[in-house]
C-alpha cells in the first residue's frame, strides 16, 4: 500500500495570561478544522497546540494572581485543555514551554548560535516596548518615543544582551520569500513582510536580564532566552527534533505538507525570527504560514486579561458545539477580519442552521416516511431539474475540495450551504406533496426524494470537518454506513437504496432572538481583574501642565492606516477653519467606523510628526492598560473647545 501523505499543522502556543477568548479558540478550531479535512482526505496528520509559558508578562499576571508562576501557568494550561476538549479539538501533542523536552533544545539551539557566532554579546540601548517585549530603534519610535507596533509610549533601556545576526540572513530570507510565492499567505501579508526586509533588518535582541521567568541561557545563567526564541522552537522540540531517533521530527517536519497558523499580529516572528533561526541552525523551511485575521466585537477588539472579551463557554453550553464551531468558521473569512456579534450568532442559527439546514434534513426524511413508508431506491427518469441539482452535488464537492486544500474553511462552508439552499429550492420546484396526489407520479416523487437524500448525504460529508456531531446525526437518521461518507462517496448515486430513520429530532432549535439576547448578555462578558499599580511619575507644576493645549474635537472620518495595523488616522473637527490629521495607535481597540462621531479630547499643541508615512498634528487621549485602552469622550461640549 501507498504510504499516506503527511500534514503537520500547528497554532501559536497561547500565553496563560488570562482565560483564552474566541479569538484565541478561532486559530486552535480552524487547525482542527484543516487537521479533520486532511485526515478525512487520507493524509496521515499531527495536529501540536500548546501555551507559551515564560516571559514577563507571564510572570506579571502570575504575581497579579497572587500566586508562583509555576501554580498560575499549571492552573491556565488545564483550564485551556478543559476548552479544547468542550470544543473537541483533535490534537495530538501539547507543548508547554516549561517542559524538560523543550527546555533541552531550546538551550542547545542557543548554545549552538552562540558557538558558531550567530548569537553574540552586545548592549542594547534603546526604545523598549513592554507591551510588545520589543526594543525599537529611534527612526521606529519617532519623536514621540511610541511603540510602532501598538503605538504606546516605549521607555529608554540599557541592557547587556545578546544578539541574533539578522542582518546577516536578511538577503537569504528575501530571496527564499520571493522564490516560494505561497510561504506566506495572504499575499497581502506576504507583501508585508517583504517590505520589512527591504527596509532593513537589525539584529534581534534574544535575552533579558531583567526578569527571572524564562529559559536560562547555559553558558551566561544571568541571562534569560527571549520569550520569542523559546517559543518559535516548540514546532520543532514538540516533534523531538534532537532526540536520538527522531522518528515524529523526521516523519512530519521532513513531511508533505506543514502548516503554521497565526493571527496577523504575530506574522514578523514567524515570517522573520523563525525562519531565520532555522536558517542558521541548518533546519529546513519546510512550512508554510496563513496568518488570519481578527475577531472584533462590536466595540472594538477583545483582551484576554481584561473584561470585554467573548468567552465561547456559554455559547456551547446554551446553543450545543456545532452552533459555536459553525459560526466560528463561517464569519472569519481568510485573510479579513470578522465580527463576533451575539444577535448575529443567533440569527445565523436560525436561518442556516435551524431554517436552512435542519428543515431540509427534517422536510426530506419526513415525506420518505410518509409517501414510501422510510424506503427510497433510486430510479432512472431524470428530468432537467434534477440534473441540475445534480450538477451543483457535484461542483459544490469540487469548490469545497479547492477552497479546503487552499486553507479556506469559511469560503469552502459557504459552498455547502449554497448546495442546502439549492436542495431546499429543488422541494419547491419540483413540488413533491403535488406529485404524492398523482398516482402515476409515484416513480417521479421517489426520484425526487431520493435527489434529495442523495444530496443530504453528501452535505453531511462536507460538514464533518466543522460540526462533526451533526454529520453523524445526519447519516444517523438517514442510516447511511461509514463507507458512503468516506471522500470517494461524495457523488451523486453512490448509495443506492435508502431506508430512513423513522423520526428524527430536528438538529437545530429555532430561537427567538429577543430573549436569548438578554440571556447571554450575563452570560458573555467577564469582570476586568484587580490593576496592578503603576508608579505616580515626577510631580510637576500648574505652569508644566499649562503648557497643554487640550480641546474638544470631532471625529469626522477615519481609516486604517496602510502600513501599520495598529494605527488609525482620523479627520478631527476642532472648529478650525481645517479639520486635522490625526494617527492614533487604536486600531487593536477601535474598527475605523467605531470613531466616527466620537467627541473627544486633542492634545492641539503637540508637534506635527509623520507616523509610519502618515501626518499627525496632534494626540487624542486614551486610557489605557496592558491589555485595553479606551478614548476618552465627551457628551455636551462643542469643537474647539477648551479642556482645562
Ligand atoms: O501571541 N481574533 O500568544 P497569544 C483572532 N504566545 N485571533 C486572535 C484574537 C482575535 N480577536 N486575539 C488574539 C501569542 N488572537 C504568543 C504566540 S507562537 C510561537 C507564540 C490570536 O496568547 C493571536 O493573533 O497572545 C495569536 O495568533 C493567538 O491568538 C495567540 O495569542
Amino acid at each position: 500500500m501507498a504510504q499516506s501523505k503527511t500534514f503537520y499543522i500547528t497554532t501559536p502556543i497561547y500565553y496563560p495570561s488570562g482565560k483564552l477568548h474566541i479569538g484565541n479558540a478561532y486559530t486552535t478550531l480552524y487547525c482542527d478544522v484543516l487537521k479533520r479535512y486532511k485526515s478525512l482526505q487520507g493524509f496521515d496528520t499531527y495536529y501540536l497546540t500548546g501555551m507559551d509559558e515564560h516571559g514577563k508578562k507571564v510572570e506579571t499576571s502570575a504575581e497579579a494572581a497572587g500566586i508562583p508562576a509555576q501554580d498560575h501557568v499549571d492552573k491556565i494550561a488545564q483550564e485551556t485543555k478543559d476548552l479544547w476538549a468542550l470544543m473537541d479539538i483533535e490534537y495530538d501533542d501539547f507543548i508547554r514551554t516549561t517542559e524538560k523536552r523543550h527546555k533541552t533544545v531550546v538551550q542547545t539551539f542557543f548554545e549552538q548560535l552562540l558557538k558558531q557566532k550567530d548569537i553574540y554579546l552586545g548592549h542594547y540601548e534603546g526604545h523598549y516596548c513592554m507591551h510588545c517585549e520589543s526594543f525599537f530603534t529611534d527612526t521606529q519610535v519617532g519623536e514621540d518615543h511610541l511603540c510602532p507596533d501598538c503605538g504606546r509610549p516605549t521607555q529608554t533601556l540599557k541592557e547587556e544582551s545578546y544578539f541574533l545576526k539578522l542582518s546577516k540572513y536578511e538577503k537569504k530570507l528575501h530571496d527564499f520569500i520571493v522564490d516560494h510565492p505561497d510561504f506566506i499567505q495572504p499575499e497581502s501579508r506576504r507583501n508585508e513582510v517583504l517590505a520589512f526586509i527591504e527596509s532593513g533588518l537589525n539584529d534581534l535582541s534574544v535575552s533579558r536580564t531583567t526578569f527571572d521567568w524564562g529559559i536560562k541561557v547555559v553558558s551566561d545563567p544571568k541571562h534569560v532566552v527571549y520569550v520569542w526564541l523559546d517559543a518559535l522552537t516548540n514546532y520543532v522540540s514538540a516533534l523531538g527534533v534532537l532526540d536520538q531517533d527522531p522518528m515524529l521530527y523526521d516523519k512530519y517536519w521532513n513531511g508533505d505538507e506543514v502548516l503554521h497558523v497565526v493571527g496577523k499580529d504575530i506574522l514578523r516572528f514567524h515570517a522573520i525570527y523563525w525562519p531565520i533561526m532555522l536558517m542558521a541552525l541548518d533546519i529546513p523551511i519546510t512550512f508554510k504560514l496563513y496568518a488570519h485575521g481578527w475577531y472584533m466585537m462590536k466595540d472594538g477588539k477583545m483582551s484576554k486579561s481584561k473584561g470585554g472579551a467573548i468567552y465561547p463557554e456559554p455559547f456551547i453550553h446554551r446553543y450545543g458545539l456545532d452552533a459555536m464551531r459553525y459560526y466560528m468558521i463561517r464569519e472569519l473569512p481568510f485573510g479579513s477580519d470578522g465580527l463576533f456579534a451575539p444577535d448575529a450568532f443567533l440569527e445565523r442559527l436560525n436561518f442556516d442552521l435551524a431554517n436552512d439546514f435542519g428543515n431540509l434534513l427534517n422536510r426530506s426524511i419526513a415525506m420518505v416516511n410518509q409517501y414510501f413508508g422510510g424506503e427510497v431506491t433510486q430510479k432512472n427518469a431524470p428530468t432537467d431539474v434534477d440534473a441540475a441539482l445534480e450538477k451543483k452535488i457535484e461542483s459544490t464537492v469540487q469548490d469545497y475540495d479547492a477552497l479546503m486544500d487552499a486553507y479556506k474553511p469559511a469560503e469552502a462552508v459557504q459552498v455547502v450551504f449554497s448546495l442546502i439552499s439549492r436542495a431546499n429550492k429543488y422541494i419547491d420546484e419540483t413540488t413533491p406533496w403535488v406529485l404524492a396526489k398523482d398516482p402515476a407520479a409515484k416513480d417521479t416523487l421517489e426520484n425526487v426524494l431520493y435527489h434529495l437524500l442523495e444530496a443530504l448525504r453528501v452535505i453531511g460529508t462536507l460538514l464533518q470537518p466543522v460540526m462533526h456531531d451533526s454529520s453523524q446525526q445526519l447519516f444517523k437518521d438517514l442510516n447511511v454506513d461509514e463507507d458512503a461518507t468516506v471522500f470517494a462517496a461524495r457523488i451523486y448515486g453512490f448509495k443506492p437504496v435508502y431506508r430512513v430513520a423513522k423520526t428524527v429530532t430536528p438538529l437545530f432549535p429555532r430561537l427567538d432572538v429577543a430573549q436569548e439576547l438578554d440571556a447571554l448578555k450575563s452570560a458573555t462578558t467577564q469582570e476586568a481583574p484587580k490593576k496592578e499599580g503603576i508608579p505616580i511619575k515626577a510631580e510637576i507644576t500648574i505652569d508644566d501642565f499649562a503648557k497643554l493645549d487640550l480641546r474638544v474635537g470631532v471625529i469626522t472620518a477615519c481609516k486604517a492606516h496602510e502600513n501599520a495595523d495598529r494605527l488609525l488616522v482620523s479627520t478631527v473637527d476642532l472648529g478650525e477653519e481645517k479639520p486635522r490629521q490625526i494617527v492614533s495607535g487604536i486600531a487593536g481597540h477601535y474598527t475605523p467606523e467605531a470613531m466616527v462621531g466620537k467627541k473627544v479630547i486633542v492634545v492641539a499643541n503637540l508637534k506635527p510628526v509623520k507616523l509610519r508615512g502618515e501626518l499627525s498634528e496632534g494626540m487624542l487621549l486614551a486610557g489605557s492598560n496592558d491589555e485595553t485602552l479606551e478614548v476618552v469622550e465627551l457628551d455636551r461640549l462643542n469643537p474647539g473647545d477648551l479642556v482645562k
